[in-house]
């Protein structure tokens, strides 16, 4: 299953320094088991990384996503992230 993820979703990076998590090496442990899968990283509560979730989404999936379906629930900064999405509007 993991040799064949087309992407690894690295959530929670808000954290990362917290749980001393490790950037150089994360990526390049990820690639020895999936060397070909797309990495983002992101944190559903700064928003940090959302856009590039959404453009891949956008991108795989071949048309956008309801809006209304991917923000429910989401904490404000990621819905103010959001709106600065052209299809948000
Ligand atoms: N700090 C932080 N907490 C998060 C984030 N995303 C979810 N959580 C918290 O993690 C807990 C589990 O929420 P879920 O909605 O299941 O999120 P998840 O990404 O599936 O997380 P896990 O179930 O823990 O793997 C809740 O207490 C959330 O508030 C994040 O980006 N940063
Ligand atoms: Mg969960």
């Amino acid at each position: 299953m993991f040799q064949r993820a087309q992407v690894v979703v690295i959530k929670k990076m808000d954290l990362a320094a917290a749980v001393e998590f490790d950037r150089e090496a994360a990526p390049r442990n990820i690639r020895r088991v999936a060397s070909n899968a797309t990495i983002l990283e992101g944190s559903a509560k700064t928003g940090q990384g959302i856009e590039g979730w959404y453009a891949y989404l956008v991108q795989t999936v071949g048309r956008e996503p309801s809006l209304e379906v991917v923000t429910r629930g989401l904490p404000q900064p990621t819905l103010r992230s959001l709106e600065r999405l052209p299809s948000a509007g």
